[in-house]
């Protein structure tokens, strides 16, 4: 049977030619489906001579059996090449070093922040947070503050248009004393508490920002007095500065919430900054107008507060000259601290 012969080797031919496993089941079809060649074979069985019809059937189903092994192998090797193909379009070198992923830092005013909390804490000061958008009446009002003090104009305060829910002028908070009004409310005496946080006023040169850090402390009992607040505050700068070798003094000066006030400077006696003296804080003994404010009576009732700058703090801490370095996200300042 030359015919099946040469169906088989020009079957064999087209399966090995396809490249697609649609061009394969295509080629099949023209051997193996209804219309295909060996189908059509088989058919013609039936006209053949009974003698001949066993040995050319059995010839027809070798040659199926051939196509369809046939088949069944260039199928895998095409579902094999298909797969070695896409394993090498999407492989991943493992070997290559990761992109590495960059991590932040503390800022520096904010060590300072952490480390202000942790001294005042160990010496039994609680940390007082509280709002930033503040009403007129806490930031200035209950801290004795004058109608026409200059601190109360548009040049120097930022205004929140809107009220609060009594009808209070709304304010960005200019210092943190608002918060230690809010506490001293809150609680019994011993008042002992200091507020660090974020602040806001309208000033911008190489000396100012417009948002800036402080931290206030407030002491207010039964018989607190400027000697608690020079103890403290001494006490304060040597452990913030990590020496013993450092001198304050207090200046008299004027604040509308204490009385009597005084400015404190610091003198190092050894490192960049020897022998000058540095203004470092204002403080005072809390104006009894203030107290009265925090529902207490002045006449039982008396104490001091401080107010220090935590940038200034910073600054003098590791020899920083301006200001501005804190606020431009420059990686080369951030990365030292
Ligand atoms: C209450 C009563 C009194 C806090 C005080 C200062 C003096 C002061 C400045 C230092 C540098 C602000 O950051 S700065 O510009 N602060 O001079 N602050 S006494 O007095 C208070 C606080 C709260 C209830």
């Amino acid at each position: 049977m030359q015919n099946i012969e040469d169906i088989v080797a020009r079957a064999l031919a087209e399966f090995s030619a396809a490249a697609e496993p649609s061009a394969l089941e295509n080629a099949k079809a023209g051997y193996l489906g209804k219309t295909g060649e060996l189908t059509a074979l088989l058919k013609t069985l039936g006209k053949l001579a009974p003698e001949d019809r066993k040995a050319a059937g059995a010839a027809i189903n070798v040659a199926k059996e051939k196509l369809e092994a046939a088949l069944d192998a260039r199928r895998a090797a095409l579902a094999d090449a298909k797969m070695q193909a896409r394993l090498a379009e999407e492989a991943l070198d493992v070997s290559l070093p990761g992109r590495g992923r960059g991590h932040g830092g503390i800022h520096p005013v904010i060590r300072t922040w952490e480390r202000v909390e942790a001294i005042y804490r160990s010496i039994g000061f609680d940390v007082a947070d509280g709002p930033e958008i503040e009403t007129d009446w806490h930031n200035f009002t209950s801290l004795n503050n004058p109608e026409n003090h200059p601190a109360r104009s548009m040049q120097d305060t930022f205004y929140v248009d809107g009220k609060d829910s009594s009808g209070l002028q709304l304010l960005l908070r200019t210092h943190t004393s608002p918060m230690q009004v809010r506490y001293a409310r809150m609680h019994k005496p011993p008042i002992k508490v200091i507020a660090p946080g974020r602040t806001y006023r309208v000033d911008s040169d190489a000396t100012h920002s417009p948002m800036f850090h402080q931290v206030e402390g407030l002491w207010i009992d039964e018989h607190i007095s400027f000697a608690d607040l020079k103890g403290v505050y001494t006490n304060f700068l040597r452990r913030f500065f990590e020496t013993d070798a450092l001198q304050v003094r207090f200046r008299p000066s004027y604040f509308p919430f204490t009385e009597p006030s005084a400015e404190i400077d610091m003198q190092f006696a050894e490192g960049p900054f020897k022998g000058r003296w540095l203004e470092i804080s204002g403080s005072g003994q809390v104006h009894p107008t203030v107290v009265r404010n925090f529902g207490l009576d002045p006449e039982r009732y008396i104490g001091f507060a401080f107010g220090s700058g935590l940038e200034r703090l910073t600054m003098l801490r590791y020899g920083i000259d301006d200001l501005r370095l804190f606020f431009d996200g420059d990686l080369r300042f951030l990365k030292q601290f």
